[in-house]
Formats: C-alpha cells, sequence, structure tokens
C-alpha cells in the first residue's frame, strides 16, 4: 500500500526531475523506475504498479491536477453520454496507454518470484472525487446525488463499473499478476449504502474481469465497510478480502476468501524498532498459520516514515516465517 513515495529518497529525487505526479504516470520507464524503486530496497514479495486511481475520471475527460504537496484537483463533472462515449470509443483506453506500457516493463524487469499487481479504484470512491472535486470529510455532495437523484448516480456508477473493468482486464493483459480495487471510502455509507454502492458494484466488476480472465487473483479493499465485505464473501474463488488496521483481521480470516490481506497501522512505522517489530508480530498473531494471510499495511504508508522502519517490519516477519 503506497510501496513508492514520498517517504523514499529516490522518489522524491525522481518526481522532481520528472516535473510532477502525473508527469510520472504518464511515463512508462519513470513509473517502471519508480515501481522497481521499493523492490529493491526491500525485496518485497510483491510490487503494486506506480499509477493512481484518479487516471480513470482523467482518461473519462475530467480535468486533474495535483497541486505540489496538496491534494488532487478535479474539473466540472464532464456529461455522462460525454464520458460513455470516451469508454466505448477506446479514447479512454488510449489516454490510459502508459500505464500498460509499464505494466509490460515492470513484469519483465522484476524477479520472475515478485508478483506484478495492477490496480484501479472501485466506483464510489472515485464517484466522491469526480463529484466533490477532490478529497473530502463528508462527501456531502455524492450522498447528495446517490440519496437525491439515485437515476442520475446509478448511470455514473454503471459507466465506472465498466471503465474499472476495461482497466484492469487491460492491465492483465499488459502482464499484471493480480489486481487490486481500492475503496477507500465505503466506510463513509450505511449498510445499506455499503451494499448498494460498495458490495453490489465491487462484485459486478469481479463478474465482467471473469468473462475474459478466469484465475486471475483479485483483491477487494472496501475500507472500514465489513457490511460490504462480509457482502462479498464466497463471490469468487479466487478474491483476496484486504483489511484495514481498525477492522478485526481474525474475524474477517473466518470469512470465505482466498485470503485475508492486511492489517498493519501505518502509523506504527512511526516508533522504534523494538514497538515495530511487537505491532508487526500482533497483526501476524491474528492469523492462523494454516490460513492464507498476505501481510500488508492497513493503508498508505506515511510520507514521515523512516526508510527503515519498514526493513523492521520484514525482519519480524521473515524472522517468524
Ligand atoms: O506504490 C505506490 O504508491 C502505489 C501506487 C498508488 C496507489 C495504489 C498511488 C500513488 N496511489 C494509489 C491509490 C490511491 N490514490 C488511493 C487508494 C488507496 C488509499 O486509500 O490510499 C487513493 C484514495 C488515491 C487518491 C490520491 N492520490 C490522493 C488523495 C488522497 C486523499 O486523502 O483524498 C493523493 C494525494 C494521491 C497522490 C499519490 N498517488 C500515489 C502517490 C505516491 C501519491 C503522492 C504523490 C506525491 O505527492 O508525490
Amino acid at each position: 500500500m503506497r510501496q513508492a513515495g514520498r517517504y523514499l529518497p529516490e522518489y522524491r529525487d525522481l518526481r522532481q526531475q520528472a516535473g510532477g505526479f502525473l508527469d510520472l504516470c504518464d511515463n512508462p520507464d519513470f513509473a517502471t523506475e519508480v515501481t522497481l524503486q521499493p523492490i529493491r530496497r526491500y525485496g518485497f514479495d510483491g510490487s503494486i504498479l506506480f499509477s493512481d486511481i484518479l487516471t480513470i475520471p482523467r482518461a473519462l475527460g475530467q480535468d486533474l491536477a495535483f497541486a505540489a504537496g496538496e491534494g488532487p484537483v478535479l474539473g466540472a463533472l464532464p456529461d455522462l453520454a460525454a464520458m460513455t462515449d470516451r469508454l466505448n470509443s477506446g479514447e479512454m483506453a488510449g489516454v490510459l496507454h502508459p500505464a500498460y506500457g509499464a505494466v509490460s516493463q515492470i513484469r519483465s524487469e522484476l524477479p520472475d518470484a515478485t508478483t506484478l499487481i495492477g490496480f484501479a479504484g472501485a466506483p464510489w470512491t472515485l464517484a466522491t472525487y469526480m463529484i466533490e472535486g477532490g478529497s473530502s470529510k463528508a462527501y456531502a455532495a455524492t450522498k447528495a446525488m446517490a440519496y437525491g437523484a439515485p437515476e442520475r448516480f446509478s448511470a455514473l456508477m454503471a459507466l465506472l463499473v465498466a471503465s474499472v473493468a476495461q482497466h484492469l482486464v487491460a492491465q492483465i493483459r499488459a502482464g499484471a499478476d493480480a489486481v487490486m480495487i481500492f475503496d477507500s471510502w465505503a466506510g463513509s455509507l450505511d449498510r445499506d449504502a455499503q451494499l448498494a454502492w460498495s458490495a453490489a458494484p465491487l462484485r459486478a466488476i469481479v463478474e465482467r474481469i471473469r468473462q475474459s480472465e478466469p484465475q486471475t487473483p483479485i483483491i477487494l479493499f472496501p475500507r472500514k465497510a465489513m457490511f460490504a465485505a462480509r457482502a462479498l464473501a464466497g463471490i469468487d474463488p479466487h478474491v483476496t478480502l484486504q483489511v484495514d488496521y481498525a477492522n478485526d483481521l481474525k474475524a474477517a480470516a473466518s470469512l470465505d476468501f482466498a485470503a485475508v490481506q492486511g492489517n498493519l497501522d501505518p502509523g506504527r512505522l512511526l516508533s522504534g524498532q523494538a514497538e515495530v517489530a511487537e505491532a508487526t508480530r500482533s497483526v501476524l498473531a491474528q492469523v492462523d498459520r494454516d490460513r492464507s494471510h498476505v501481510f500488508n499495511l492497513g493503508h498508505g504508508i506515511f510520507k514521515e516514515t523512516d526508510p527503515d522502519a519498514v526493513h523492521w517490519v520484514l525482519d519480524a516477519i521473515r524472522s517468524q516465517a
């Protein structure tokens, strides 16, 4: 989760050289280099493509900028018909093409045993950025549309289901070994809305991917949204559940998923070696040895993290293996 990024000095150097964050994403050589940086440094078992979830709204025609040191800023929401046309005409895939080039290049440069994970944002999470115009705390405009103009909102969500599925299938064809779908803001929803706007679109995306990719592992991350997680249990034999750090990894491990993934609080990495090792062991102890568990953070790493703290996590895991 945010393997690359601002906690690494080699990332900060390259970002400055590239000009900005989106310039890194749009150039397969840069995106490949940033993806490989943490793999060289740490030798993780898995690698995640360097890109961003907001490349889909941009490819659908919505303006996107990342101001230095700030969050994303999106332009006005384009007309649904215009976005649908961009999806169906192949224009969206054309804008996203650098990501597919990066996937192929990364796959050819990664060690064979290292898994390459492609990804996309989930429809609900993408809709919050597209409707609010950026990051948000309360999602008022998004909820106003979801609950007050459900037909309009459903049409936007259907477009996003199709867009996300197309983007993930393209990454798989380019060489991604697995794909992850981030529903980072699913926890803002009540029970019924988690089922309607997190679980249902995630299930629809899995079904679409399965039409052409029957076995590719898919990792779902309905963050802070256990109603959605429970509703997704058992939908497919190759779906894994990523668990956030505020949730119960042990309980999640009893659900019908291929594996559970998670869930160390990235804030734990801001302490000393003994504390980091202890927190890591505490996560490992939540899951029985015979249950498939992919160790991961429970959300994105802080930019203030000492790069050595990641070594302390890995040492604690590897000394138990
Ligand atoms: O190694 C990696 O970093 C993996 C690539 C990656 C991924 C999987 C990035 C690069 N972003 C993401 C996913 C992502 N992007 C999510 C889902 C995961 C999560 O919840 O963290 C979200 C919500 C975003 C949106 C986003 N991208 C924001 C806004 C966050 C918010 O609180 O609203 C921001 C600031 C970004 C920029 C971004 N994307 C990635 C990085 C490394 C950065 C920071 C860029 C920089 O400043 O240099």
